[in-house]
Protein backbone atom coordinates (compact mmCIF):
# COMPACT_ATOMS: atom_id res chain seq x y z
CA UNK A 1 0.00 0.00 0.00
CA UNK A 2 1.21 3.14 -0.38
CA UNK A 3 1.14 5.86 2.27
CA UNK A 4 -0.58 9.68 1.03
CA UNK A 5 -1.36 10.97 4.31
CA UNK A 6 -2.38 10.49 8.38
CA UNK A 7 -4.20 12.73 10.01
CA UNK A 8 -3.55 13.14 13.94
CA UNK A 9 -7.13 14.03 15.62
CA UNK A 10 -7.40 14.76 19.76
CA UNK A 11 -10.75 14.15 20.77
CA UNK A 12 -12.12 14.45 24.62
CA UNK A 13 -14.87 12.35 25.49
CA UNK A 14 -16.67 13.01 29.05
CA UNK A 15 -17.10 9.59 30.91
CA UNK A 16 -20.77 8.92 32.48
CA UNK A 17 -18.98 8.19 36.04
CA UNK A 18 -15.96 8.88 37.15
CA UNK A 19 -13.54 6.22 37.18
CA UNK A 20 -10.82 5.69 39.90
CA UNK A 21 -7.83 3.46 40.05
CA UNK A 22 -5.02 3.45 42.57
CA UNK A 23 -3.13 5.98 40.01
CA UNK A 24 -6.15 8.36 39.90
CA UNK A 25 -9.57 9.73 38.88
CA UNK A 26 -10.47 9.70 35.32
CA UNK A 27 -13.47 11.88 34.36
CA UNK A 28 -12.86 12.49 30.69
CA UNK A 29 -11.05 10.25 27.84
CA UNK A 30 -8.47 12.44 25.92
CA UNK A 31 -7.86 10.38 23.38
CA UNK A 32 -5.61 10.36 19.97
CA UNK A 33 -7.29 9.25 16.86
CA UNK A 34 -5.02 8.84 13.98
CA UNK A 35 -6.53 7.80 10.25
CA UNK A 36 -3.65 6.65 7.50
CA UNK A 37 -5.07 7.25 3.90
CA UNK A 38 -4.07 5.74 0.78
CA UNK A 39 -5.25 6.12 -2.78
CA UNK A 40 -7.38 3.76 -2.57
CA UNK A 41 -8.52 3.38 1.38
CA UNK A 42 -8.69 4.73 4.51
CA UNK A 43 -7.75 3.41 8.47
CA UNK A 44 -8.37 4.18 11.72
CA UNK A 45 -6.33 3.76 14.52
CA UNK A 46 -6.49 4.58 18.47
CA UNK A 47 -3.72 5.77 20.71
CA UNK A 48 -4.64 4.31 24.31
CA UNK A 49 -2.23 6.24 26.57
CA UNK A 50 -4.02 8.35 28.62
CA UNK A 51 -3.03 12.14 29.31
CA UNK A 52 -0.73 11.55 32.10
CA UNK A 53 1.95 8.75 32.52
CA UNK A 54 0.57 6.78 35.67
CA UNK A 55 -0.91 3.72 34.11
CA UNK A 56 2.43 3.34 32.06
CA UNK A 57 4.98 5.69 31.20
CA UNK A 58 3.62 6.45 28.39
CA UNK A 59 1.26 9.68 27.58
CA UNK A 60 -0.78 11.14 25.03
CA UNK A 61 1.08 14.19 24.27
CA UNK A 62 4.42 11.79 24.33
CA UNK A 63 2.63 9.81 21.61
CA UNK A 64 1.86 12.44 19.41
CA UNK A 65 5.19 14.27 19.10
CA UNK A 66 6.47 10.52 18.58
CA UNK A 67 4.59 9.59 16.20
CA UNK A 68 5.27 13.12 14.09
CA UNK A 69 8.87 13.17 14.97
CA UNK A 70 9.84 9.22 14.57
CA UNK A 71 7.45 7.37 13.24
CA UNK A 72 5.89 9.03 10.39
CA UNK A 73 8.65 9.92 8.56
CA UNK A 74 9.73 6.84 9.06
CA UNK A 75 6.63 4.94 7.36
CA UNK A 76 6.86 7.96 4.62
CA UNK A 77 10.70 6.90 3.61
CA UNK A 78 9.35 3.33 2.02
CA UNK A 79 7.51 3.45 -1.51
CA UNK A 80 5.30 1.05 -0.02
CA UNK A 81 4.00 -1.07 3.29
CA UNK A 82 2.09 -3.11 4.41
CA UNK A 83 0.90 -3.56 8.14
CA UNK A 84 2.63 -5.94 8.55
CA UNK A 85 6.10 -4.68 8.14
CA UNK A 86 5.33 -1.49 10.21
CA UNK A 87 6.62 -2.93 13.60
CA UNK A 88 9.49 -3.77 11.80
CA UNK A 89 10.18 -0.43 9.99
CA UNK A 90 9.40 1.09 13.42
CA UNK A 91 11.98 -1.18 15.13
CA UNK A 92 14.50 0.92 15.48
CA UNK A 93 12.64 3.53 17.73
CA UNK A 94 12.54 2.18 21.41
CA UNK A 95 9.96 1.88 23.56
CA UNK A 96 5.99 3.89 22.63
CA UNK A 97 4.41 0.71 22.05
CA UNK A 98 1.00 2.76 22.45
CA UNK A 99 2.06 4.94 19.71
CA UNK A 100 3.49 2.43 16.77
CA UNK A 101 0.21 -0.06 17.78
CA UNK A 102 -2.16 3.03 16.93
CA UNK A 103 -0.22 3.90 13.69
CA UNK A 104 -0.16 0.21 13.14
CA UNK A 105 -3.32 -0.20 13.54
CA UNK A 106 -4.64 2.79 10.87
CA UNK A 107 -2.63 1.04 8.34
CA UNK A 108 -4.15 -2.40 8.96
CA UNK A 109 -7.65 -0.99 8.98
CA UNK A 110 -7.22 0.41 5.75
CA UNK A 111 -4.86 -2.65 4.46
CA UNK A 112 -8.07 -4.93 5.50
CA UNK A 113 -11.22 -2.64 3.95
CA UNK A 114 -9.17 -2.32 0.70
CA UNK A 115 -9.10 -6.10 0.56
CA UNK A 116 -12.61 -6.62 2.37
CA UNK A 117 -11.41 -8.40 5.61
CA UNK A 118 -12.81 -8.14 8.99
CA UNK A 119 -10.16 -7.43 12.13
CA UNK A 120 -11.94 -10.52 13.05
CA UNK A 121 -10.84 -12.83 10.39
CA UNK A 122 -7.84 -11.49 9.50
CA UNK A 123 -6.38 -12.57 13.28
CA UNK A 124 -8.11 -15.88 13.32
CA UNK A 125 -11.92 -14.86 15.69
CA UNK A 126 -13.49 -18.46 16.01
CA UNK A 127 -16.64 -16.56 17.72
CA UNK A 128 -19.23 -14.38 16.55
CA UNK A 129 -20.01 -12.46 19.89
CA UNK A 130 -17.76 -12.40 23.12
CA UNK A 131 -19.20 -12.21 26.87
CA UNK A 132 -18.41 -9.09 28.10
CA UNK A 133 -17.00 -7.90 31.83
CA UNK A 134 -17.06 -4.79 33.52
CA UNK A 135 -13.97 -2.99 35.90
CA UNK A 136 -15.77 -1.04 38.78
CA UNK A 137 -13.93 1.97 39.75
CA UNK A 138 -12.77 2.46 43.39
CA UNK A 139 -15.45 3.54 45.81
CA UNK A 140 -16.39 6.39 48.21
CA UNK A 141 -18.01 3.68 50.01
CA UNK A 142 -19.32 0.07 50.83
CA UNK A 143 -22.73 1.03 49.82
CA UNK A 144 -21.91 2.71 46.74
CA UNK A 145 -19.85 -0.07 45.53
CA UNK A 146 -22.82 -2.68 45.99
CA UNK A 147 -25.44 -0.05 43.96
CA UNK A 148 -22.73 0.08 41.65
CA UNK A 149 -22.05 -4.11 41.14
CA UNK A 150 -25.77 -4.64 41.05
CA UNK A 151 -26.61 -2.22 38.44
CA UNK A 152 -23.85 -3.58 36.22
CA UNK A 153 -25.17 -7.47 37.12
CA UNK A 154 -28.67 -6.12 35.96
CA UNK A 155 -27.33 -5.44 32.67
CA UNK A 156 -25.89 -8.81 32.49
CA UNK A 157 -22.23 -8.49 32.44
CA UNK A 158 -20.51 -11.83 32.65
CA UNK A 159 -17.83 -11.09 35.16
CA UNK A 160 -17.42 -8.56 37.79
CA UNK A 161 -13.21 -6.68 38.20
CA UNK A 162 -13.30 -4.06 41.42
CA UNK A 163 -10.07 -2.01 40.91
CA UNK A 164 -8.34 -2.39 44.37
CA UNK A 165 -5.23 -0.17 46.74
CA UNK A 166 -4.53 -0.46 50.14
CA UNK A 167 -7.13 0.00 52.65
CA UNK A 168 -9.35 -0.78 49.65
CA UNK A 169 -9.29 -4.23 48.96
CA UNK A 170 -10.69 -7.07 51.57
CA UNK A 171 -13.67 -5.31 53.09
CA UNK A 172 -15.09 -4.45 49.22
CA UNK A 173 -13.92 -7.82 48.03
CA UNK A 174 -15.65 -9.82 50.84
CA UNK A 175 -18.97 -7.41 50.96
CA UNK A 176 -19.27 -8.31 47.15
CA UNK A 177 -18.89 -11.71 47.79
CA UNK A 178 -20.90 -11.57 50.88
CA UNK A 179 -24.13 -9.38 49.18
CA UNK A 180 -23.72 -11.03 45.16
CA UNK A 181 -22.72 -15.19 46.18
CA UNK A 182 -21.62 -16.79 42.88
CA UNK A 183 -20.62 -14.34 40.65
CA UNK A 184 -17.06 -14.86 38.57
CA UNK A 185 -15.34 -11.72 40.45
CA UNK A 186 -11.98 -10.39 39.72
CA UNK A 187 -9.57 -7.35 41.29
CA UNK A 188 -7.13 -5.36 39.56
CA UNK A 189 -4.53 -3.56 41.79
CA UNK A 190 -2.70 -1.33 39.03
CA UNK A 191 0.75 -2.13 40.59
CA UNK A 192 -0.38 -0.94 43.93
CA UNK A 193 1.08 -2.89 46.68
CA UNK A 194 4.94 -4.52 47.29
CA UNK A 195 6.09 -8.35 48.09
CA UNK A 196 5.63 -6.64 51.62
CA UNK A 197 2.19 -7.04 51.55
CA UNK A 198 1.67 -10.52 50.76
CA UNK A 199 -0.04 -11.14 54.29
CA UNK A 200 -2.97 -8.61 52.80
CA UNK A 201 -3.32 -10.20 49.67
CA UNK A 202 -3.11 -13.49 50.52
CA UNK A 203 -6.10 -12.85 52.57
CA UNK A 204 -8.22 -12.58 49.22
CA UNK A 205 -7.64 -15.94 48.93
CA UNK A 206 -11.07 -16.65 50.77
CA UNK A 207 -13.33 -15.34 48.54
CA UNK A 208 -12.33 -17.58 45.54
CA UNK A 209 -11.55 -14.54 42.99
CA UNK A 210 -11.00 -15.80 39.51
CA UNK A 211 -7.39 -13.51 39.52
CA UNK A 212 -6.11 -10.64 41.24
CA UNK A 213 -4.64 -8.61 38.41
CA UNK A 214 -0.72 -6.63 38.48
CA UNK A 215 -0.30 -6.52 42.48
CA UNK A 216 3.07 -5.49 42.08
CA UNK A 217 5.02 -2.72 39.73
CA UNK A 218 5.52 -3.77 36.44
CA UNK A 219 9.52 -4.86 36.10
CA UNK A 220 9.05 -6.65 39.52
CA UNK A 221 8.07 -9.69 37.56
CA UNK A 222 10.24 -12.02 39.97
CA UNK A 223 8.25 -10.46 42.71
CA UNK A 224 5.43 -11.68 40.87
CA UNK A 225 6.38 -15.27 41.19
CA UNK A 226 7.81 -15.39 44.56
CA UNK A 227 3.91 -13.90 45.79
CA UNK A 228 2.49 -16.72 43.06
CA UNK A 229 4.12 -18.84 45.76
CA UNK A 230 2.53 -17.22 48.96
CA UNK A 231 -1.06 -16.77 47.58
CA UNK A 232 -3.13 -19.26 45.59
CA UNK A 233 -5.68 -16.87 43.81
CA UNK A 234 -3.99 -17.39 40.14
CA UNK A 235 -1.95 -14.03 39.00
CA UNK A 236 -2.78 -12.10 36.07
CA UNK A 237 -0.08 -9.89 34.61
CA UNK A 238 -1.16 -6.53 32.75
CA UNK A 239 1.36 -3.82 33.00
CA UNK A 240 4.39 -6.45 32.97
CA UNK A 241 3.36 -8.27 29.31
CA UNK A 242 4.88 -5.48 26.74
CA UNK A 243 5.43 -8.28 24.52
CA UNK A 244 5.67 -11.47 23.35
CA UNK A 245 8.55 -12.02 24.70
CA UNK A 246 7.84 -10.89 27.92
CA UNK A 247 5.10 -12.72 28.14
CA UNK A 248 6.74 -15.89 27.78
CA UNK A 249 9.73 -15.16 30.26
CA UNK A 250 6.74 -14.40 32.50
CA UNK A 251 5.29 -17.75 32.24
CA UNK A 252 8.97 -19.46 32.49
CA UNK A 253 9.45 -17.66 36.04
CA UNK A 254 6.15 -18.47 37.15
CA UNK A 255 5.02 -15.20 37.81
CA UNK A 256 1.39 -15.31 36.53
CA UNK A 257 -1.27 -18.58 35.36
CA UNK A 258 -3.44 -15.77 33.48
CA UNK A 259 -2.40 -12.58 30.94
CA UNK A 260 -4.48 -9.53 30.39
CA UNK A 261 -4.05 -8.54 26.30
CA UNK A 262 -3.93 -4.87 25.59
CA UNK A 263 -2.75 -4.29 21.65
CA UNK A 264 -1.49 -0.70 22.47
CA UNK A 265 0.97 -2.10 25.69
CA UNK A 266 2.54 -4.55 23.50
CA UNK A 267 2.60 -2.53 20.07
CA UNK A 268 -0.36 -3.64 18.23
CA UNK A 269 -3.02 -6.14 17.24
CA UNK A 270 -0.50 -8.38 15.46
CA UNK A 271 1.61 -8.42 18.45
CA UNK A 272 -1.29 -9.23 20.61
CA UNK A 273 -1.99 -12.08 18.67
CA UNK A 274 1.49 -13.02 19.18
CA UNK A 275 0.91 -12.76 22.87
CA UNK A 276 -2.09 -14.79 22.97
CA UNK A 277 -0.29 -17.85 20.48
CA UNK A 278 2.52 -17.81 22.83
CA UNK A 279 -0.09 -17.87 25.75
CA UNK A 280 -2.05 -20.99 23.86
CA UNK A 281 1.00 -22.99 23.29
CA UNK A 282 1.88 -22.82 27.10
CA UNK A 283 -1.48 -23.32 28.43
CA UNK A 284 -1.99 -19.97 29.67
CA UNK A 285 -5.50 -18.08 29.26
CA UNK A 286 -5.97 -14.96 28.22
CA UNK A 287 -8.61 -12.51 28.31
CA UNK A 288 -9.05 -8.31 26.69
CA UNK A 289 -7.76 -5.69 28.59
CA UNK A 290 -9.54 -2.29 28.23
CA UNK A 291 -8.19 1.07 28.06
CA UNK A 292 -11.54 2.90 28.09
CA UNK A 293 -11.50 2.77 24.38
CA UNK A 294 -13.87 4.67 21.80
CA UNK A 295 -15.48 2.21 19.67
CA UNK A 296 -12.94 2.21 17.48
CA UNK A 297 -10.66 0.84 19.51
CA UNK A 298 -13.64 -1.50 20.99
CA UNK A 299 -14.53 -2.90 17.53
CA UNK A 300 -10.54 -3.82 17.17
CA UNK A 301 -10.78 -5.33 20.73
CA UNK A 302 -13.80 -6.95 20.39
CA UNK A 303 -12.53 -9.10 17.11
CA UNK A 304 -9.46 -9.78 18.79
CA UNK A 305 -11.58 -11.32 22.07
CA UNK A 306 -13.51 -13.73 19.65
CA UNK A 307 -9.59 -15.76 19.03
CA UNK A 308 -9.68 -19.59 20.74
CA UNK A 309 -7.26 -18.67 23.73
CA UNK A 310 -9.46 -15.70 25.26
CA UNK A 311 -11.37 -17.80 27.30
CA UNK A 312 -12.44 -15.29 30.47
CA UNK A 313 -14.41 -12.18 30.17
CA UNK A 314 -12.82 -9.24 28.78
CA UNK A 315 -12.96 -5.65 30.18
CA UNK A 316 -14.68 -5.07 26.44
CA UNK A 317 -18.13 -3.38 27.97
CA UNK A 318 -20.97 -1.93 26.02
CA UNK A 319 -20.48 2.14 25.01
CA UNK A 320 -22.96 2.93 27.41
CA UNK A 321 -20.33 2.04 30.03
CA UNK A 322 -18.19 4.60 29.21
CA UNK A 323 -19.70 7.47 27.06
CA UNK A 324 -23.21 9.11 26.55
CA UNK A 325 -22.77 9.25 23.11
CA UNK A 326 -19.70 7.04 21.26
CA UNK A 327 -18.09 8.27 18.50
CA UNK A 328 -18.81 5.47 16.36
CA UNK A 329 -22.24 3.36 16.63
CA UNK A 330 -22.20 1.97 20.04
CA UNK A 331 -21.69 -1.43 20.77
CA UNK A 332 -24.63 -2.58 23.09
CA UNK A 333 -24.25 -5.62 25.27
CA UNK A 334 -26.71 -8.24 24.32
CA UNK A 335 -27.07 -11.37 27.01
CA UNK A 336 -23.87 -10.06 28.53
CA UNK A 337 -22.02 -10.29 25.01
CA UNK A 338 -20.90 -8.01 22.37
CA UNK A 339 -21.28 -9.19 19.03
CA UNK A 340 -17.70 -9.14 17.04
CA UNK A 341 -17.86 -6.83 13.85
CA UNK A 342 -18.08 -8.29 10.61
CA UNK A 343 -17.64 -5.37 8.08
CA UNK A 344 -14.09 -5.12 6.54
CA UNK A 345 -11.34 -3.91 8.64
CA UNK A 346 -12.56 -2.63 12.35
CA UNK A 347 -16.14 -3.06 10.65
CA UNK A 348 -17.66 -0.31 12.38
CA UNK A 349 -19.52 3.19 11.22
CA UNK A 350 -17.58 5.93 12.53
CA UNK A 351 -20.31 8.90 13.80
CA UNK A 352 -18.76 12.35 11.66
CA UNK A 353 -20.75 14.35 13.23
CA UNK A 354 -20.33 13.27 17.26
CA UNK A 355 -16.53 13.10 15.79
CA UNK A 356 -16.30 16.96 14.56
CA UNK A 357 -18.10 18.10 17.93
CA UNK A 358 -15.43 16.33 20.52
CA UNK A 359 -12.33 16.88 18.33
CA UNK A 360 -9.99 18.96 19.95
CA UNK A 361 -7.48 19.23 17.38
CA UNK A 362 -6.64 17.82 14.01
CA UNK A 363 -3.68 18.00 11.80
CA UNK A 364 -3.22 16.35 8.74
CA UNK A 365 0.48 15.15 7.85
CA UNK A 366 1.35 14.16 3.98
CA UNK A 367 4.25 12.80 3.11
O1 LIG B 1 -11.78 -0.04 29.34
O2 LIG B 1 -13.22 -0.89 30.71
C1 LIG B 1 -12.15 -0.36 30.46
C2 LIG B 1 -11.22 -0.07 31.62
C3 LIG B 1 -10.64 -1.33 32.15
O3 LIG B 1 -9.74 -1.29 34.34
C4 LIG B 1 -9.55 -1.09 33.16
N1 LIG B 1 -8.36 -0.67 32.68
O4 LIG B 1 -5.38 -1.62 34.39
O5 LIG B 1 -6.80 -2.80 33.34
C5 LIG B 1 -6.43 -1.70 33.74
C6 LIG B 1 -7.21 -0.42 33.49
C7 LIG B 1 -6.34 0.61 32.83
C8 LIG B 1 -7.02 1.89 32.53
S1 LIG B 1 -7.56 2.69 33.95
C9 LIG B 1 -7.94 4.31 33.57
MG1 LIG C 1 -5.17 -3.74 34.67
Amino acid sequence: MKLKSFELRRISLPLVAPFRTSFGVQSEREVLLIRAESPDSEGWGECVAMSEPLYSSEYLAAAEDVIKSHLLPRLFAQSEITANSVAEILGPVRGHPMAKGAVEMAVLDAELKEAGTSFGSFLGAVRKSVDCGVSIGIADSIEELMETVDGYIAQGYRRIKLKIEPGWDYAPVKAVRERFGDIPLQVDANAAYSLADSRQLKKLDAFDLLLIEQPLPEEEVRAHAELAKIVSTPICLDESITSARAAADAIAMGACSIINIKAGRVGGYIEARRVHDVCDASGVPVWCGGMLETGIGRAANVALSALPNFKLPGDTSGSDRYYHRDITDPFVLKDGRLDVPEAPGIGVNIVKDILDEVTLSEEVITA
